[in-house]
């Protein structure tokens, strides 16, 4: 057996390499807290040797021709550096069945929900159940296999607002994809060797060799036993037997969202499920708005936008996480953690989201989707393929258009670096973020929401965070079109109870020092037209149109011209949103009706859901919030 530690860390002169895992306690090279932790993780799951990433291109380039071999991707020749990846078809999307938070009590995660019912917004595990299941799990699972050492900061290395994480797995495929998603490698174990916090984070396939079963499709998982635990008492994730990016990827959705959620909660800053963007007028004034939408509504075609209107630009800061924090001056200022987009494939195309498509045409690891024969990507949505070119599903199937089958798989993924979107934001790696004046909430939702409304204020906007509705989609396990609640895009997120998520957004308005608040709006490009069932708005760079109208609302001198009130907020004035040069006819008197029998099912079922999922940890101005809707509703 080889037992090696491969790479090296260099730091003021002291240098490891190839040291044995048995002698890893003498590892000179390692900072002690990052030795300690890889220490603990290798007497428990036992590989056979130990890679500390330094994250060079030479290192990346190994790793994937290793995975190249093994037979997990394959290169794709039509592209420079790109790579598809198919995995097991059991392995496909998060699962949030088997995503817990491990804390002393239940009611630390989630809110006891009422008898009988189960809760929507977290599964808890026991700290018992946790050591059980990790028992069943981690000892011996990397045996045979190669413990990566990842090193990485989400967000810019040494700003303020990042945080580092050192994540142990024995997958290629998720080094691969961390060295996109994360700022990943020696700078950020020099910052640790400085005695820097970091979150604790194990990632184990499931799948030691020898195999006992044959892998499908060379993708080792283990379904049958995935658990995705997160102890944000202490910092910590474990994640087993899944490879796939949500699930694998522990800076993303595990840190950037879950633990990160708890710590914001902790430190007063809020860490949530949103993109950012920049928006410039035609009179080159510019601001920023970061805006939350479930999985798979568009966020990242929003985040790229191209204008429909002339003069108007927008640049992409993020389009999945925000990390924001108020400043000295009271300003909310946001980073994305991320260092790369983890998007979903199908629908993107040069008439949804161009600059997707130019960022995604080098460097970039996909998955699931279908191959064409003259070595490229595609999925449903992509223009045709050339004549004469033939497809591959993403089972690696002949497949032909028409098939009753679909090509790409609906979850299937591009992982591309952020610094290749031709329109990234010129301040995206900013130290101290940049300033938020808007927050904007939003769902897929076919019926009765109106396309843009404003909230009253702060307190009304979170009310609206909390009462967000939408379709399911295919980024997690859920199947059909029912329409969840999915209050601020957060309900497979949340690191801690939802009612005291609530709270902590509530106390941005009483919190010390000076504070300039965002406001806060509701979009909804979703809204089909009730005979028809098409859609009513045209959406994509059309959106402009509206961020224009939110753009003037966040103006100094309030338009009040520009909104009326109505029962559920704000709403554009008519003739308020530009329409100029918007093709075809658009009825923005349906786009805006507000059917009361619709508002008045809305409101009950948002209490029967308040009452039975968030019970007595919901904050008594969220419960006012919605008592003074029902009344305005009828009224
Ligand atoms: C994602 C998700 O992958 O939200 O971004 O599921
Ligand atoms: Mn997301």
């Amino acid at each position: 057996m080889s037992c090696l530690i491969l790479g090296v860390f260099k730091r003021r002169g002291c240098v490891g390499a190839g040291v044995g895992v048995r002698s890893l306690a003498s590892v000179p090279s390692l900072p002690s807290a990052v030795a300690d932790f890889v220490k603990g993780a290798v007497a428990e799951c036992q590989p056979a040797r130990v890679h500390v990433v330094t994250g060079t291109a030479e290192e990346t380039a190994g790793v994937l021709a290793g995975l190249e071999k093994d037979g997990m991707v394959k290169r794709l020749p039509k592209y420079h550096n790109c790579w598809l990846a198919r995995t097991d078809p059991k392995d496909v999307a998060r699962v949030e069945s088997k995503t817990v938070i491990v804390t002393k009590h239940q009611r630390d995660t989630v809110p006891i929900p009422s008898p009988g019912a189960k809760s929507q917004l977290g599964s808890w595990l026991s700290e018992e159940d946790f050591q059980k299941a990790r028992q069943e799990r981690f000892p011996g699972c990397m045996a045979g296999r190669t413990m990566y050492v990842i090193p990485f900061s989400m967000g810019p290395v040494g700003s303020s607002l990042s945080k580092m994480g050192v994540q142990v797995t024995d997958s290629p495929y998720v080094v691969a994809s961390m060295g996109i998603m994360t700022r990943m490698g020696t700078p950020v174990m020099e910052k640790l060797a400085e005695g820097a916090e970091f979150v604790r984070c194990q990632h184990s396939l499931g799948r030691p060799l020898p195999l006992k079963a044959p892998l499908v499709s060379s993708w080792p998982c283990n379904p049958e036993k995935v658990l995705i635990s997160h102890l944000p008492d202490s910092r910590q994730i474990l994640s087993f037997g899944s490879g796939y990016g949500g699930n694998s990827l522990l800076g993303k959705k595990c840190f950037a969202l879950r633990i990160a959620s708890r710590i914001a909660k902790d430190e007063g800053w809020l860490a949530e499920h949103m993109l950012i963007l920049g928006i410039t007028s035609p009179q080159g004034e510019k601001r920023y708005v970061a805006a939350a939408f479930p999985s798979a509504c568009g966020k990242t075609n929003l985040a790229m936008m191209k204008p429909a209107m002339q003069g108007w630009k927008v640049e992409c800061v993020g389009d999945d996480i925000a990390w924001m924090k108020f400043d000295s001056q009271g300003k909310l200022r946001a980073i994305n953690p991320e260092n790369g987009f983890f998007g979903v494939a199908p629908g993107t195309s040069m008439k949804t989201n161009p600059h997707a498509m130019a960022t995604i045409a080098k460097n970039t690891v996909f998955t699931n989707v279908g191959e064409t024969s003259d070595g490229g990507v595609w999925w449903e949505g992509l223009e045709p393929p050339a004549e004469g070119v033939s497809l591959m599903d993403w089972h690696g199937k002949s497949w032909t258009p028409g098939d009753s089958t679909l090509c790409a798989h609906p979850n299937s993924r591009f992982c591309t670096p952020a610094a290749q979107c031709p329109i990234i934001d010129p301040q995206w790696e900013s130290d101290e973020g940049v300033p938020i004046d808007a927050i904007i909430f939003g769902g897929r939702r076919p019926e009765g929401v109106p396309l843009v409304y404003e909230a009253f204020n702060w307190r009304h906007g979170v009310f609206v965070g909390a009462a967000m509705r939408s379709e399911s989609t295919a980024a997690a396990e859920h199947k059909g079109k029912a329409i969840m609640h999915d209050p601020f895009a957060m309900r497979p997120f949340f690191g801690y109870n939802f009612g005291d998520y609530l709270a902590h957004w509530l106390s941005m308005e009483t919190r010390p020092g000076p504070t300039q608040l965002p406001k806060i709006f509701h979009v909804n490009w979703f809204r089909k037209d009730p005979v028809s069932g098409s859609f009513l708005w045209p959406g994509f760079g059309e959106n402009a149109r509206v961020l224009e109208w939110i753009f003037r609302r966040c103006g100094r001198e309030r338009e009040d011209e520009a909104a009326r009130r109505s029962m559920v907020g704000w709403l554009p004035q008519d003739g308020s949103i530009n329409v100029q040069g918007l093709a075809g006819d658009v009825d923005m008197a349906a786009l805006f009706d507000l059917p009361k029998a619709f508002w008045e099912k809305e409101t009950q079922e948002l209490r029967a859901y308040f009452s039975q999922q968030v019970g007595a940890d919901l904050p008594q101005q969220v419960g006012a919030e919605l008592d003074a809707l029902e009344k305005r509703v009828r009224n």
